[in-house]
């Protein structure tokens, strides 16, 4: 995108940054105090100032100089009143009274610890909170309380999922992937996407894109891949969601956060064996395997470059690049299509055809990536 756009106030969005972030110091004191800020609203179901915490942290991701007085902020989008005067406290006196209020709140802390577990919403972590609940201990011990089997092997699998991790450990589970994948049907795929595809060292899970070329054969290509995991033993939890996709109701007016591809969210079992250089877990190590968190998405290959596009993320940057996309363009964008709001119907025969050069690219990198 033209640098123009970058500097203009009022278009900013994390979808056009162009600063290469740096390590330093107080940005990062500021960047972690607006995102506790973000999450005590998000815990509080308020969302503009959460969004607008998110925004202003990104604002500072994206910086490529030190933030050493607030003077030097001016003209930065997405800083609002709140946010500058968080920033001038922390600039001049190394840190926020208001942070550090929220972060010794008990029911901060409360509601911080019960969503890290795997299938805990804040809205679960509130209802726990106010019947009294304050830790782990107290959850499991208290016999009134019925977990689902998501948030069971949260709870199983605490310590290694709550663990990051790391990229060879995500090469290891790409490989066992790709070998399911490859299995059922020779032409598939498998591409890594998620945080991982941004470049990312380490993760909370991994995230992968399974398709077939050949249109209709990839809803059974997931439920097959989950059939060959239990085989080979490495299934420790799944929750498959078939597909609700149906492309008569395009496009979705309504803002949908997921797609609606079949997808499913695993708890694998990862070998020590499996892995160059070994666990990202010193009892994994000892133990000889980790378990690991890792989501499948299944979509049609003709809906393929929206998904690997939406899947990719950050999170900030897919608001951002719909809030673009209509605003800007007057376009809609989801993880199904892109459409043009000017014209009368939905061109889908332009998306396809980039979508099948996405995938055949997409294809011989995951080739590559594996040689
Ligand atoms: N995604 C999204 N909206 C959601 C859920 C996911 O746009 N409600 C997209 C953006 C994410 C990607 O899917 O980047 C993968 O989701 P993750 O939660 O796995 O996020 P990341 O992979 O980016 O981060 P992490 O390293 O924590 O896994
Ligand atoms: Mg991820």
């Amino acid at each position: 995108l033209p640098m123009m756009h970058v500097l203009d106030i009022s278009w900013f969005t994390a979808c056009m940054r162009e600063g290469r972030p740096v390590a330093v110091e107080t940005r990062h004191l500021i960047q972690d105090a607006f995102e506790v800020l973000a999450e005590f609203y998000e815990f509080n179901e308020v969302e503009g100032p959460c969004l607008a915490f998110r925004r202003a942290a990104s604002v500072l991701k994206s910086l490529a100089w030190s933030v050493r007085r607030l003077g030097a902020t001016e003209g930065l989008p997405c800083l609002g009143e709140r946010s500058k005067s968080v920033m001038e406290e922390i600039l001049q006196s190394g840190r926020s009274f208001e942070v550090e209020k929220i972060l010794s709140d008990e029911r901060y802390q409360t509601l911080k610890l019960f969503t890290s577990v795997f299938g805990v919403g804040p809205k679960t972590a509130e209802k726990w909170y106010r019947r009294g609940l304050r830790s782990f201990s107290d959850i499991l011990a208290e016999p009134s309380i019925h977990l689902n089997r998501m948030q069971q092997s949260g709870f199983r699998h605490y310590g290694d999922i709550s663990r990051a991790v790391s990229r060879a450990e995500a090469r290891a589970l790409g490989n066992i992937i790709d070998e399911a994948v490859r299995a059922i049907t020779a032409d598939g795929a498998a591409a890594l996407t998620g945080g991982f595809r941004r470049g990312k060292e380490f993760g909370h899970d991994v995230d992968f894109i399974v398709t077939t070329p050949e249109v209709g054969r990839e809803d059974r290509l997931l439920t097959d891949i989950i059939e060959s995991l239990k085989q080979q033993g490495i299934l420790l939890y799944c929750d498959y969601q078939a597909s609700t996709f149906d492309q008569s109701k395009l496009p979705s007016h309504k803002f949908e956060a997921m797609d609606h591809f079949a997808k499913c969210f695993l708890i694998l079992r990862l070998d020590c064996s499996r892995v160059d250089g070994g666990l990202n877990s010193v009892e994994g190590d000892s133990r000889g395997w980790r378990a690991v968190r890792v989501d499948l998405v299944s979509p049609p290959v003709d809906r393929y470059a929206f998904t690997l596009l939406g899947w990719t993320g950050s999170r900030q940057f897919e608001r951002d690049l719909r809030r673009f996309a209509r605003s800007e363009r007057r376009m809609l964008l989801d993880n199904h299509a892109l459409y043009d709001k000017t014209k009368d119907s939905d061109d889908s025969a332009r998306p396809v055809r980039l979508i099948s050069n996405a995938w055949g690219r997409e294809a011989r990198r995951s080739e590559r990536d594996k040689g």
